[in-house]
């Protein structure tokens, strides 16, 4: 350990600041942001909370953050911006910012210790656990809400220098369905579009989304569309989304793949197909076509509760779109079937020709700020850059770039999340070290979770908060800088690389993920491993090079400048469009002065520079599969695995409360206008009907409970529910107690959206 406490990136604590190693100065609250930030102007940064991406122009004094405010020329956002990206700043600031590591001494307190007695208790530890009960006893759950560049690394780090395998993050209680979903059907994990095509559909299609509050800068979008579009949403609730549709499809909770294959009938039925497009670029539609014959349209009428009008009005308006989008979120990739729904949505718009035209596309969004980059470099799911952990040469690409023996690149998939648990359940997992998720609050059936957690030998916490749900189980704790606090990129929905920038320092003793995961890997003794990865800007480059030959090529895009003048890149972009498209663009960006600096965007005048703006997949109607087409893939729809009966007779949903709430609140509680915006306290919504039924009044106190818990909640009484149904939001930690935990065969995606459960009066 000698030589490492030698090291200049431990000196800089109390010593002057230096900019060698990967430290930039600031990182412990002593220095500057980076001197490539005027003192006094503006900057732009990609917010830190939703997969929407929107830019938001920062305001500098004496080289920091003071305010913040929407960018008017980011081509996502275009001027606009929610509560939570307006108020990102404030969480930074909060009293509860852990500030120096914490370790759990022999009484059972959190206590402060330094950096070097932190690394030393982190390594020494996992080594302890793994010499006794195997190399891969110990694990990881990591998130879809840091840098790409950060992610790659802890993934490399894990995986080739720490000799372990098993790892996950919370991602897949998020988009491991759409990943699998349009592998399977695609060939790659590949969201076709753009946010351009929210304006230019005249048919918007959501199925179990509710993007004015999940996405709601996404939804401003739409509301910009100047077709008059039809807009239907499928969900069970009459949501705020569906509230501004032109059609609610309101189905019974998850049947939402009955509904999807007996629209598909009537579209066979009526021969409202794309007969040449599916010949030239799908393959397995004739079994398709014949399977979906069982789905008629009055047993579906029968399983969805929907009348058979209203199945064939939208058909009707599938097949009179011009350009049909479909969009589909968590009332999809929640279920127990949800892969099978996610492809029987891109089954839609392949049939239909839907797809790779403007305001087309079988489109799924993202939740957090980064799932897409998890999904692509997290080196988790996939082998990083999307690779394939079976396949010879991608091996040997990853092993050439990264300069990582071949032999240290596993062949056989890691646990998934739902099994890393049960791994620890089972004794066969002794570590684990959680890294910006709340497990304790959000994972599935959590009071399960919670009494699993204490068979660990070792926890470890790695957070912005020490007071988090999890974090309070933590043996060790390390503090972690947050979004504004570091640089590296995050990527949106629509496949766009954005730019974070570090232009607040974090507090106390804080340092950037990047470099806690640099730190162990010193510490570890695989430091060396890593030489490469020198700052996120090196980790990126050497990403670019991973992505080669790639569906997800990013090898045109020059550097983090070259983002950031352009207002962030979709991939792919392979070297020589990079370099032609870049040409033509810079003089027209020169003009912007570094972005936000109030000029017209670039896109005006020429085709070229629209074309580095915006772009979308498939217009060539070629898809990733060896073959070049898409699958059809289909399987016959199974019950809830929990389905209401006499005891508990109500089917619990669960989703997003309000546009100022992110998830488990770690971020946004801090902010006292985010917290005027949303309920206090957990509330549950009833349908009148049921209310009365149960001498429930408005407002007053009820029990709900499930076979797993139970939690005292506010009625809010309310026909947006239907009867036999409640909903209650994910942000109070009450309400995981109560979830099933099932999950989907292909993807393992949790199924938080459906259990049984009953209510009474209190
Ligand atoms: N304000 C805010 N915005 C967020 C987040 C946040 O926490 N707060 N989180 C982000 C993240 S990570 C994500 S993943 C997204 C989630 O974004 P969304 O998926 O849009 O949000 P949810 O409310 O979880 O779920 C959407 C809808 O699914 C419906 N639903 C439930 N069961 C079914 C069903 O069986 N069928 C159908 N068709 N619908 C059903 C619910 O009623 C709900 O209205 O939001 C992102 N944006
Ligand atoms: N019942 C129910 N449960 C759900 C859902 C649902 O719809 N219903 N939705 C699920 C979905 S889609 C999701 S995505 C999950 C989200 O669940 P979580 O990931 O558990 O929720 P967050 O509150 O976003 O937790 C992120 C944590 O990371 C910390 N953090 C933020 N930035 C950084 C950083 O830069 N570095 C480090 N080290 N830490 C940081 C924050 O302080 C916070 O504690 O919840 C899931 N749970
Ligand atoms: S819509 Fe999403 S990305 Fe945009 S400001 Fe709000 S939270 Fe941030
Ligand atoms: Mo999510």
């Amino acid at each position: 350990m000698k030589a490492v406490k030698k090291n200049s990136l431990l000196r800089q604590w109390n010593g002057p600041l230096t900019n060698d190693l990967v430290l930039h100065p600031g990182d412990f609250g002593l220095g500057q942001v980076p001197a490539r930030l005027k003192p006094d102007a503006t900057t732009t940064v990609v917010c830190g909370y939703c997969s929407t991406g929107c830019g938001l122009t920062v305001h500098l004094k004496n080289g920091e953050a003071i305010n913040l405010s929407a960018d008017a020329n980011y081509p996502v956002n275009l001027g606009m911006a929610c509560p939570k990206g307006w108020e990102a700043l404030t969480p930074l600031g909060a009293p509860d910012r852990g500030t120096t590591p914490l370790l759990r001494d022999a009484k059972g307190d959190l206590k402060p210790v330094d950096w070097p007695a932190a690394m030393t208790e982190f390594c020494a530890r996992m080594k302890a656990v793994q010499a006794k009960h195997g190399a891969h006893s110990i694990a990881f759950l990591g998130t879809g809400q840091i840098c790409t560049e950060e992610m790659a690394l802890l993934g490399c780090l894990f995986k080739f220098g720490m000799d372990a395998v098993h790892c996950d993050s919370n991602t897949r209680q998020c988009m491991a369905t759409s990943h699998v979903a349009y592998k399977q059907s695609f060939g790659f994990d590949a969201p076709p579009f753009t946010c351009a095509d929210f304006e230019e559909s005249d048919v918007l299609v959501f199925i179990g989304a509710n993007p004015c509050i999940a996405h709601p800068i996404m939804w401003q979008r739409v509301l910009r569309n100047k077709k008059s579009p039809e807009i239907i949403v499928v969900d069970p609730r009459k949501t705020e989304t569906a509230m501004a549709a032109t059609q609610h499809v309101a189905l019974n909770p998850k049947s939402d793949l009955t509904l999807l294959y007996g629209i598909a009938n009537l579209l066979v039925q009526s021969g409202w197909v794309d007969a040449k497009f599916i010949e030239r670029s799908t393959t397995g539609y004739a079994e398709f076509a014949e399977f979906i014959r069982q789905f008629t349209p009055d047993k579906v009428a029968a399983e969805t509760g929907l009348s058979v009008g209203q199945l064939y009005r939208f058909a009707e308006t599938i097949h009179k779109g011009k350009a049909v989008s479909f969009w589909w979120t968590m009332g999809v990739n929640q279920s127990h079937e949800s892969t099978r729904t996610a492809q029987a949505i891109i089954n839609l718009a392949l049939m239909t020709g839907n797809i790779g035209r403007p305001g087309t596309g079988a489109n799924s969004i993202t939740g957090q700020c980064n799932a897409m980059g998890s999904r692509l470099y997290a080196n988790i799911t996939s082998l990083i850059g999307g690779h394939d952990f079976k396949n010879p040469e991608h091996r040997a690409k990853v092993s050439a770039t990264l300069g990582v023996s071949e032999d240290k690149i596993q062949t056989e998939p890691n646990l998934a999340y739902d099994q890393i648990i049960d791994g620890i359940r089972d004794g066969k997992i002794k570590g684990l070290w959680v890294i910006a998720t709340n497990s304790s609050h959000s994972w599935i059936h959590q009071d399960s979770f919670n009494d699993i957690l204490s068979k660990l030998e070792f926890l470890v916490v790695q957070d912005m908060y020490p007071t988090t749900e999890t974090a309070k189980h933590a043996h060790l704790f390390l503090p972690a800088a947050g979004w504004g606090e570091k640089d590296g990129t995050f990527i949106n929905s629509e496949r766009r690389f954005g730019l974070v920038k570090k232009i607040r320092r974090a507090p106390g003793q804080a340092l950037s993920d990047f470099n806690i995961f640099k730190l162990i890997a010193q510490y570890w003794g695989c430091g060396e491993m890593f030489a490469k990865w020198s700052s996120p800007e090196a980790a990126f480059q050497l990403m670019k090079e991973l992505s080669r030959d790639q569906p997800c090529d990013i090898t045109g895009v020059r550097d983090y400048a070259m983002l950031d003048a352009s207002g962030g890149i979709q991939w792919p972009l392979a070297e020589a469009d990079g370099a032609r498209l870049w040409s033509q663009t810079q003089p027209q960006h020169a003009g912007l002065a570094g972005r936000g600096g109030g000029s017209e965007p670039a896109a005006a005048g020429h085709r070229d520079t629209a074309a580095l703006r915006e772009r979308r997949l498939f217009a060539d109607g070629k898809f990733y599969h060896p073959d070049g087409r898409a699958k059809f893939f289909f399987d016959l729809p199974r019950p809830m695995l929990e389905m209401p009966d006499k005891d508990f007779p109500f089917v619990m949903l669960t989703g997003r409360g309000t546009s100022a709430q992110w998830h488990t609140g770690s971020r946004t509680e801090k902010s006292d206008v985010l917290r005027q915006l949303r309920p206090e306290k957990i509330y549950v919504e009833i349908n009148p009907r049921d209310a009365q039924q149960l001498g429930i009044a408005p407002n007053s106190s009820v029990r709900v409970a499930s076979r797993r818990g139970e939690l005292i909640a506010t009625a809010h009484v309310t026909p947006t529910v239907s009867p036999g149904q409640i909903f209650i939001p994910m942000h109070y930690a009450e309400t995981n107690r109560l979830t099933f935990a099932s999950f989907d065969p292909h993807s393992r995606q949790p199924s938080y959206k459906a259990c049984a459960v009953k209510v009474e009066a209190v």
